[in-house]
């Protein structure tokens, strides 16, 4: 069965009462209620019985849900609020039913209807909140501190179009609207008494009271109503449900009250669709700014909405004593995208809760952490001072007074070194002046952390090194990590199983026991019995290439995977160069020992981002042009798959032989998808970025392939980058350089490619593709002669799963419990 990771107790069918309460219905009488009186769905199909199901289940955790609301606010402990542009929730359902083990009982209940729950599960919508890692983490961390039982509250954006569908068409990618809600969401629940309202535009002033009191007032506003739509976030069997609350902008009734006075009433309700945009979608872009005023409106959305009803919920508890606040709050801000909270929580505790600055400043530096996640230069968010006065007036006053008494504090700190100051200004200076949202979060927090060890050393060295010297004790590493229940236990039921055989089923909450299965990782039975679970998995991921590429997988192959968002710096471009290599093998006879395989590549490319785009329509001329020749299909077979997803990547990582994780050293802050693929028992092909560093540390060089130059080399070659110096000295980089130039894989458009090869010949290439082919060719040399003894590979398939306990999110939100939030 698929719950493999069940507890030991076996559950009785009848929910628990509360104290007081007649017990809600049971899963199969809440379900089949749901079926049969919810007229707006016709009882029979899938997508209906999803919905029933989904509602029953919800049910099942309202009591848990309300409990755990009301312990939180009576027994003291330390909350946390989880600030983030994103979340990338994936499906709900599996993940629900395994943690609240309700998997056999639900297969019981769907017995009668001749419905499989699996066939269920696809009818649900992925709730794609998120771009790619960021987002991802911040799902993940929510299942760590719930199974941690931890008070934390995800705060986020119920867009009403999530990341982008992906079409791709004539090879090209396509982008779609993601109408994730259109069926309704069964597993929200709309909490209009939670409203609170957000003011944009307008103006500043302030009066004396009689007492002497400076008031500052902020009129004239367009208001705009956040309504809350809560999420529940189940723990893993501990009767703990946290919330992920999600903001939508409505309007309210004085929004554009001027157009209305006017008497223009219809052009007045017109303009509610203005509010309403906020919320509407989600920006594509996963590392760079387009610095877009929408954007800006959405950070400030939710980080006001938030707080406010933070604020309100200690008041409610507390009254007006914010003395304990910081003692009994920490509020984590996921990169800079909520970096404004920082200001907003001033104007909060000083204009509305006439507090006065300094305890108020206290509060924000003794409550604000903030994550880093990316060192490219192009992604640190700026925002015009201009944009800032306009929209947000009071707020970019404040940022104005934190700035000038920081900047004290810099001077005492280097008498009279002008240019420290300007470097270290939240204002960034010149024609344009712009505030550093960054500077803006690290001056407020009293932890900033990245989110890899080689990442963290580089911020400390490197992008916030003044910063560093100045608060040392700020600074902090929290390599990320990933939860396994969803990661292992659902998304790789057979595994799962297979290890529980061996280890009992404590892993799933504490995943350094898989350590225990480096004694079985020789065992011919157990290496039998794991190579089979893997075989059965490949044919899974098989059925999706096929259905979703028509491209035929065959399970024995090596499966060669690469699913991330397409960006330069992850180099899906050296893989695919890789992939032509094999192809020029191939058609010149050079076939003498190959290990045939497979080759996967998925992706998002921001909409924007011109050569990402080209990148996937290379790999999709190429993939076409090794599966129509049949003297190629036996060795090598190659597809680019259509919207890679959080729902995709649970079939891909099971089913995976070798994960490509070839960034360019420096580059890529931690990687996320490097640890599922290795909890799932992949072997890993990569370069020494980010979190690679740590996996390889922990399993072993012997049973990694490694390759490339580390992070320094990048630094110190770029000084004198010779690319066409590595093509004219490697046969093989050459052969493909002139292969893409002689125009094999675009003949119905001659030239389209010339963008990448001048990208790759260039001496300016940050990405350094020509530099680490040969490396990289010869790694993947490595691999495929290794994949031929399939004992010896199984068995270092087994030590990779063995080794990734140290990259369960519940390490890291250990980490984070003890050494920022404190929290108990
Ligand atoms: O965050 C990623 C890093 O690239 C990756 O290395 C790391 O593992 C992961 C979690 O820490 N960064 C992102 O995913 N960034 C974004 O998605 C992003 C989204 C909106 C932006 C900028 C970046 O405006």
């Amino acid at each position: 069965t698929r719950t493999t990771a069940k507890a030991a107790t076996t559950k009785s069918a009848a929910p628990k009462p509360t104290a007081g309460c007649e017990p809600c219905d049971s899963l199969k009488v809440a379900f089949e209620r749901q079926l049969r009186y919810d007229l707006t769905r016709d009882e029979q199909s899938e997508a209906s019985m999803f919905h029933a199901l989904a509602i029953a289940v919800k049910e099942q955790l309202l009591d848990d849900w309300r409990e755990t609301r009301k312990k939180d606010n009576q027994q003291g402990k330390k909350h946390v609020a989880y600030l983030s542009l994103e979340f990338l929730m994936g499906r709900a359902m599996g993940n629900a039913l395994l943690n609240m083990d309700l998997t056999d009982e639900c297969r019981q209940v769907l017995n009668e209807y001749a419905v499989s729950l699996e066939a269920l599960e696809q009818q649900e919508h992925d709730a794609g909140l998120g771009n790619g890692g960021l987002g991802r983490l911040a799902a993940c961390f929510l299942d760590s501190c719930a199974t941690l039982d931890l008070s934390v509250t995800g705060y986020g954006i119920r867009y009403e179009y999530g990341m982008f569908v992906q079409k791709i068409v004539d090879g090209y990618q396509i982008e779609q609207p993601d109408r994730w809600l259109r069926d309704g969401n069964p597993w929200e629940v709309r909490v209009p008494q939670h409203n609170v309202t957000v003011k944009f535009f307008g103006h500043t002033h302030s009066y004396v009271d009689a007492t002497g009191r400076r008031h500052m007032l902020w009129s004239d506003t367009q208001d705009v109503a956040a309504v809350a739509y809560d999420m529940p976030v189940p723990g893993y069997r501990n009767g703990r449900v946290n919330t992920l609350r999600l903001w939508k902008a409505e309007a309210t009734n004085e929004f554009d009250l001027a157009e209305f006075n006017q008497g223009d009433y219809t052009e007045a309700v017109a303009a509610k669709n203005l509010a309403e945009q906020i919320t509407m979608v989600l920006y594509p872009n996963d590392s760079s700014e387009n610095g877009k005023e929408l954007r800006l409106r959405q950070q400030y959305f939710l980080s006001s909405a938030s707080l406010q009803d933070l604020l309100r919920n200690w008041v409610a508890q507390h009254g007006m004593d914010f003395s304990e606040f910081a003692k009994l709050n920490a509020i984590q801000l996921n990169d800079t995208h909520p970096a404004i909270a920082v200001p907003e929580l001033m104007r909060l505790l000083v204009d509305v809760y006439e507090m006065d600055w300094d305890p108020a400043w206290a509060i924000v530096t003794q409550s604000m952490a903030y994550t880093n996640h990316t060192l490219l230069p192009e992604a640190l968010e700026r925002w015009p001072v201009r944009m800032f006065q306009h929209m947000l007036p009071r707020i970019m006053e404040i940022i104005f007074e934190i700035n000038a008494r920081y900047l004290d504090q810099v001077a005492h700190r280097w008498p009279g070194n002008i240019d420290k100051l300007r470097n270290m200004s939240i204002i960034e200076e010149g024609p344009v002046p712009h505030v550093r949202m960054a500077y803006l979060a690290i001056v407020a927090s009293y932890s900033v952390n990245g989110v890899a060890a080689l990442h963290t050393e580089l911020l400390m060295s490197g992008l916030f090194r003044d910063f560093y010297e100045l608060w040392p004790e700020k600074f902090n590493n929290r390599t990320n990590g990933v939860t396994p229940r969803r990661w292992l236990a659902h998304c790789n039921p057979k595994l799962a199983s297979l290890i529980s055989s061996k280890l009992g089923d404590s892993w799933v909450t504490d995943l350094s026991k898989l350590e225990g299965l480096n004694k079985f990782a020789d065992n011919k039975t157990f290496g039998d019995a794991w190579y089979k679970v893997k075989q059965e998995n490949k044919a899974a991921l098989a059925k999706l290439v096929a259905e979703r590429c028509y491209v035929n997988f065959d399970t024995s192959m090596m499966f060669d995977v690469q699913v991330k968002r397409i960006h330069e710096y992850k180099r899906q471009l050296l893989n695919i160069l890789h992939v032509i290599h094999l192809y020029q093998r191939i058609i010149n006879g050079d076939t003498q020992g190959m290990q045939p395989r497979c080759v996967l590549i998925g992706g998002k490319a921001a909409p924007g981002y011109a050569i990402a785009k080209l990148i996937i329509k290379l790999a999709n001329n190429v993939a076409h042009m090794i599966n129509c020749d049949p003297k190629v299909n036996p060795w090598l077979r190659f597809a680019f798959l259509p919207d890679y997803n959080v729902s995709a990547m649970e079939v891909i990582c099971p089913g995976t032989d070798l994960s490509e994780q070839i960034s360019t050293a420096g580059k890529e802050a931690s990687g996320t998808g490097n640890m599922k693929f290795m909890m799932n028992g992949a072997m890993t092909i990569g370069t020494l970025d980010g979190a690679n560093i740590e996996m390889l540390e922990q399993v072993g060089e012997e049973n990694f392939f490694l390759f490339g130059l580390n992070a320094k080399q990048v630094e110190e070659l770029r000084r004198h980058y010779r690319p066409w110096e590595y093509i004219a000295a490697s046969e093989a980089l050459n052969g493909v350089m002139t292969l893409i130039k002689s125009g094999h894989f675009s003949l119905q458009e001659p030239g389209i490619f010339e963008p990448l090869v001048m990208a790759i010949e260039s001496p300016t290439d940050p990405w350094m593709l020509a530099a680490d082919f040969e490396a990289f060719r010869l790694a993947q040399l490595d691999a495929a002669n290794l994949y031929q003894d399939r004992q010896r590979w199984t068995a270092m398939s087994i030590r990779n799963t063995a080794a990734s306990g140290r990259f369960s999110s519940d390490f890291t939100i250990a980490g984070y419990r003890d050494h920022i939030w404190k929290a108990n």
